[in-house]
């Protein structure tokens, strides 16, 4: 069997940690045993192409967004998912636009493309334009389609697990939650939050089909996991809850595509919220404004500094599942979608507060003030 499928620690943790289980949760042992053999697994190839270009593109638009930030044309903050792209891309595009429920974060810029996002979203955004999803009332990240299932991004960390909660069990109350996930990404910092406890209680007590992806990079801004939380690792918090585990290393993209759909399939089916914490590390700062350099150099240099971009070339390569050819078109038609994005919104006009609907208030204080 391919190294990659059923790997037992990717479920519940490993099967000395299972042996710690509580009663609630060795009868989800066994419902987790018997989903994956009905469940097929989201290691195929298709899926993990899927992925790897929505990693692409993502990693390419970030890239220009660093460049204009540096080059003064983006005023406030700029914040990278460059690292966290396997993870992220693996959630995105495991869940189903027009069907499922998203509460990206910041550094979710893949896992935004691999669930559809247009390009121009997060260039509109960034760049002012009044064209964005938030018309440029937004400098940066929080921009969502609530309507199409995209949550505008919440900075009170750990508070989109609540609001997705709250989401499905609407979706259940008008009987019309069947076959519908609702995931979010959150960070190892967002855990330690009243609000990230309180979500996931009330989605294992609700059993919604919630899958909470935790991006542990081990770092909050520069506070290390060390201070973060004190049990042996972040998915022990998992069962203490009554909710399913799963780990997996965030710079290993296969592990990444299958750990997370099986995650997401799960929760489709039935099983109930799950958890998964992926290990990694940011690949620069906190934001672009951040040097990053309170990250010791043998955790930089440890598996967890991995480029999962790399990785997963090499990976897809190896399995003959893309050829160079393809990746380099890939990355060409990537890099054009970029360039027109960027060109759309540096001609679009900003926000003018005076012709908005907020502006009545607006106006009579400018009048108040000039006259
Ligand atoms: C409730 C709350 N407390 C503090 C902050 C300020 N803050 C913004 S990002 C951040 C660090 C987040 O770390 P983590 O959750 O690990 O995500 P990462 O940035 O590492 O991806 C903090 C403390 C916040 N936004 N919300
Ligand atoms: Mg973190």
């Amino acid at each position: 069997m391919n190294g990659l499928l059923m790997n037992e620690k990717n479920v519940c943790g490993t099967v000395k940690e299972r042996s710690r289980l509580a009663p609630q949760s060795v009868e989800m042992k066994y419902r987790d045993a018997y989903l994956t053999v009905i469940f097929t697994m989201g290691q195929t190839k298709e899926h993990a192409r899927k992925v790897y270009q929505a990693m692409v593109r993502s990693r390419l638009l970030e890239m220009k967004f660093s460049s204009l930030y540096k080059a003064g044309q983006i005023v406030g903050g700029v914040y990278l998912g460059k690292g966290q792209e396997a993870v992220s891309a693996s959630v995105g595009a495991r869940l189903e636009p027009g069907k499922d429920i998203f509460a990206p974060l910041i550094r979710d810029q893949a896992g935004r493309t691999a669930f559809g996002e247009d390009m121009l979203d997060a260039t509109r955004t960034y760049l002012g334009s009044a064209q964005g999803p938030m018309k440029a009332r937004d400098g940066n990240i929080h921009r969502g389609r609530p309507s199409e299932g995209v949550v505008a991004m919440i900075s009170h960390l750990g508070s989109s697990l609540s609001v997705v909660g709250g989401m499905l069990k609407a979706r259940e109350i008008q009987g019309k939650l069947a076959g519908c996930v609702g995931a979010t990404c959150i960070g190892d910092g967002a855990t330690s939050t009243g609000s990230f406890h309180e979500g996931l209680n009330y989605v294992a007590v609700e059993k919604l089909p919630v899958v909470v992806v935790v991006a542990n990079n081990q770092f909050a801004y520069s506070t290390p996991n060390s201070k973060q939380y004190a049990c042996v690792d972040l998915i022990d918090r998992a069962q203490g809850y009554g909710v399913a585990g799963h780990s997996v290393d965030g710079t290993d993209m296969l592990a990444c595509a299958e750990t997370i759909a099986k995650a997401v399939d799960t929760a489709r089916a039935g099983g109930g919220p799950q958890m998964v914490v992926a290990k990694l590390l940011r690949l620069g700062g906190h934001g672009e404004h951040d040097d990053g350099s309170y990250i010791p150099e043998e955790i930089r240099n440890s598996t967890y500094g991995r480029d999962c971009i790399e990785v997963g070339k090499q990976q897809l390569l190896e399995k003959g599942w893309l050829s160079e050819e393809e990746l380099t078109e890939w990355q060409e038609a990537a890099k054009m979608e970029v360039q027109e994005a960027v060109k759309t919104a540096q001609k679009e006009a900003g926000p003018n507060p005076y012709n908005e609907d907020w502006s009545a208030l607006a106006e009579s204080r400018f009048k108040e003030a000039h006259t």
